[in-house]
């Protein structure tokens, strides 16, 4: 495991990778380096976009940032303040010292009235340039959360209603000097609410959830972040605010609003070809002709295509052969390879309006979903090829990192995923039921060679297709992927979270002959519209309709399959809390475990910080209340029992830390017990099961501080199951089971080649980590240190001690001292638990 260090001295904040992107750069006076290439393959497609910002160079657009304090105030006035744009009203509210700590104790239902009222944000603007001199004026908006109505100088522009999408209004004929632009939300509790009354043929179930989660109603009405009405590991706080970036774009001829790459490998011709997209915006009324030219100075390619802009929007894809002499390096995953990235510059010279230059990163990497017989085993394989490869999928699943999305900055997202990577894994699934994740979050994946499966934002419900939703969803896809599907770490796109396994299973108890009309909206929304848009507009990854699904033999079964949790195909969702997680005999020999998962809690200097000393106990109404999972914290001490004694001290905030510590236990060694019976049923078929190639445990991250599956505390600080993880994703693993009396031993590999391997535990001191030197008398089984609030990591956690002495490095997050760390360390073992 590859750990950077840290200077001494120096704050120690997660390290930012070098980070790709795009520079504006002027461009005045310069031409083509290349004269025309052969023959270009230009398509000109008319397309629907709501279009995203592009460079700006001489000439070029005049770009006004509308970020910043916007004046705030509720339905009836009586609250009025500042609030920061990009952000919510929960976020301003408590900035401004009006309400605590939403997280704090019970505060989630005590502010219910935040999200219930509705919000105003306004403000003025002087227009920073002279009106009369462009084209076009456009007022966009990158995220709006999520049902308003845009209104400048009391002209209404335009409504919202889909928190994923893009939205941009023609201000042309309304923009003055000053001008008074107002955003007028309406609460999502009450839109949703209504528009499920509206509904009126059928009812479109879940209507609520269920009372354990103290959320709210008809998540499945709008389009907006699903888990923001309480999930089981989340608190209710469907926010409304300006969630993401805010600007005037002013320009003339032409705009280019999405640029997009994605790589092929041409088998034929055995070599790469990059496929390169740009959407514009031509406000000129004849078309506009001009040479764009492509160079990638490191693979010695450079080509130059005539190309046509028409009237409208539109697009233009080039396709660019990679010179053969040159060695392309692929794009790996962590674990099997570097994450090359080669700097491109696309420049774009037109006979009328102003020239571009993008700077972007081409990478290059195929990606196969394989579903093929397998001999000995009914039903077909499931597993991903990376650059011809067959990978082992290893990780868990992402789910928001926070209830109010302004709290997530890239510092958040880069440790969250380092520590990812850290554990040896190599994917996450963004699961469905949160948002799209904002473009860094990608970008770290790119960089660290984390693979997204990615999700549409559906999950655990049946959803509504009116037309008006229909076209929303439809506008919600084709931003996304235009948006994303340059990331080389996006695998596959994927239509929703276990919404084929609610119709199949019935988990909302249809009568058997309504079952046909839900049938036909899943149809509808999922492979007519969703998946059409998918592959119309990315050719370069899989897609699949649901998680889980049996992949092909769901598509023959007319895309909903009896049982999609079929062993034999597909990816598998398994939960069991009852029987002994220690006997890997009840874990299903799936083709892919896609989700599978114990609670915990975390650990209590988290819970410290949103909490008061009479909730300190297992027991108390904050304990309940912070579960959102029916009888989750029983099925824990339940879980417990099966191995350990439950702590019986008298003291009871010693009771509250060793349960919790054996909370955390449990979960390492249930989740350690099912992934290696995972990885071991890689290379063998038993009574036609098997040939697992993936692993994704549920789930990777917290949205607040809660007992949840997650194995990375809301902060960040690791579980001991996330330690664990570091072990049991090793790219080496010895397994060892019993199996009616017989041991067997199995050597895991992710390696390519054959390995020799020779031990050593040498650890040597650094000036920017702290060693700490562990003794022991006696055997110590799961041994956890703990330094409460201080933020790092250990380099291992919950072992077992059989040395006398054992070295264990700690890598600060932050500044801290010795005797700091020496102050705040708590050593627990399972001898200690009383
Ligand atoms: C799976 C997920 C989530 C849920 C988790 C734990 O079904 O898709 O919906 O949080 O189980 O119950």
């Amino acid at each position: 495991m590859a750990v950077r260090r840290r200077r001494r001295g120096a704050a120690a904040p997660p390290e930012p990778p070098a980070r790709s992107g795009r520079r504006p750069r002027r461009l005045s006076g310069r031409r083509a380096g290349a004269a025309m290439g052969r023959a270009p393959l230009l398509l000109l497609l008319l397309v629907a976009t709501a279009g995203r910002a592009g460079v700006s160079a001489a000439g070029g657009p005049e770009v006004h940032s509308l970020r910043g304090s916007w004046r705030l105030g509720n339905g009836n006035g009586s609250v009025v303040l500042r609030g920061e744009v990009p952000g919510c009203v929960h976020t301003a509210l408590h900035r401004r010292g009006l309400i605590q700590d939403p997280y704090y104790r019970f505060n989630d239902v005590m502010y219910r009235w935040i999200s219930l009222d509705n919000w105003t944000y306004s403000r003025t603007f002087k227009t920073p340039f002279d009106i009369r001199k462009w084209q076009k004026v456009n007022l966009v908006f990158e995220g709006v959360d999520t049902v308003a109505q845009i209104l400048i100088n009391n002209i209404t522009l335009g409504r919202t209603d889909n928190m994923f999408n893009r939205y941009s209004f023609d201000i042309t004929s309304v923009i003055k000097e000053v001008n008074f632009v107002e955003v007028r939300f309406l609460s999502a509790v009450s839109y949703a609410a209504e528009q499920s009354r509206c509904h009126k043929a059928y009812s479109i179930p879940p209507a609520c959830p269920p009372p354990v989660q103290k959320g709210e109603c008809h998540a499945n009405f709008i389009r907006k972040e699903q888990c923001s009405f309480s999930w089981d590991w989340g608190p209710s706080f469907p926010t409304q605010g300006i969630w993401k970036d805010v600007r005037i774009e002013a320009y003339n001829h032409y705009h280019l609003i999405y640029f997009s790459l994605t790589s092929f490998f041409v088998k034929s011709a055995q070599q790469w070809s990059l496929e390169i997209e740009s959407i514009f915006d031509v406000v000129s009324s004849k078309p506009i002709a001009g040479l764009v030219t492509v160079n990638i100075p490191k693979l010695q390619t450079q080509q130059t295509f005539g190309v046509k802009l028409q009237p409208g929007e539109g697009s233009i894809v080039l396709l660019v052969n990679i010179n053969k002499s040159s060695a392309v390096e692929a794009w790996w995953p962590n674990g099997h390879g570097k994450q090359t990235g080669y700097n491109m510059t696309t420049t774009f010279i037109m006979e009328a309006g102003y020239q571009i230059e993008k700077f972007s990163k081409a990478y290059f990497r195929t990606v196969e979903l394989v579903q093929e017989p397998i001999p000995g085993s009914p039903g077909l394989s499931f597993y991903f090829k990376i650059n011809g490869r067959p990978i082992f999928i290893k990780g868990s699943n992402w789910i928001p990192a926070d209830s109010f999305q302004d709290r997530v900055t890239y510092d958040t997202l880069w440790l969250l995923l380092k520590s990812a990577a850290d554990a040896n894994m190599n994917a996450l699934r963004v699961w469905g039921g949160g948002v799209y994740e904002q473009d860094e979050f990608y970008n770290i994946c790119d960089e660290i060679g984390i693979m997204i499966w990615q999700d549409f934002m559906f999950a655990c419900a049946l959803y509504p297709t009116d037309q008006n939703y229909l076209e929303s969803v439809r506008a919600e896809v084709s931003h996304q992927v235009r948006r994303l599907k340059s990331h080389p770490s996006i695998i596959l796109w994927s239509g929703n979270n276990e919404n084929e396994a609610a119709i199949a299973s019935n988990w909302f108890s249809i009568p058997y002959a309504d079952r046909e009309v839900y049938i036909k909206d899943y149809v509808l929304l999922y492979v007519k519209n969703i998946r059409e848009i998918v592959l119309t507009e990315d050719k370069s990854r899989p897609f699949i309709a649901s998680s889980p699904t049996n992949g092909l033999e769901s598509v023959k079964e007319g895309w909903l399959s009896q049982n999609p949790y079929d062993t034999h195909y597909g990816d598998t969702h398994f939960y069991d809390y009852s029987n002994d997680c220690w006997n890997w005999t009840v874990y299903p020999k799936t083709r892919f475990a896609s989700e599978y998962g114990f609670q915990s809690w975390p650990s209590f200097s988290t819970i410290e910080k949103v909490s008061s000393t009479e909730d300190w106990s297992y027991t108390s109404n904050f304990s309940l209340h912070r579960q959102h999972h029916e009888n989750g914290n029983d099925q824990m001490l339940q879980q417990i029992g099966h191995h350990f004694k439950l702590p019986q001290s008298t003291d009871p905030i010693k009771k509250f830390k060793d349960t919790i510590y054996l909370t955390q236990v449990m979960q390492a060694q249930c989740i350690k017990t099912e992934t290696e019976f995972y990885r071991f049923s890689q290379s063998e078929i038993i009574k036609g099961e098997g040939h697992t190639m993936g692993a994704l445990y549920w789930q990777l991250n917290d949205i607040w501080q809660a007992p949840s599956w997650a194995s990375l505390e809301y902060g960040g600080k690791w579980k001991l199951l996330h330690y664990f993880a570091q072990n049991f994703f090793a790219p080496l693993l010895p397994v060892a089971y019993e199996d009616k009396d017989v041991l067997y031993i199995y050597g895991v590999s992710d390696l390519q080649a054959e390995h020799k391997l020779t031990l050593r535990a040498s650890v040597s001191q650094r000036d920017d980590v702290y060693i700490f030197v562990l003794q022991t008398t006696a055997i110590a089984p799961f041994v956890s240190l703990d330094v409460g609030r201080i933020k790092g990591r250990f380099s291992d956690n919950g072992f077992l001690m059989t040395e006398k002495k054992k070295v264990v490095v700690f890598y600060p997050w932050e500044p801290t001292s010795v005797e700091e760390l020496e102050e705040s360390l708590t050593l627990t073992s399972l001898v200690d638990v009383v």
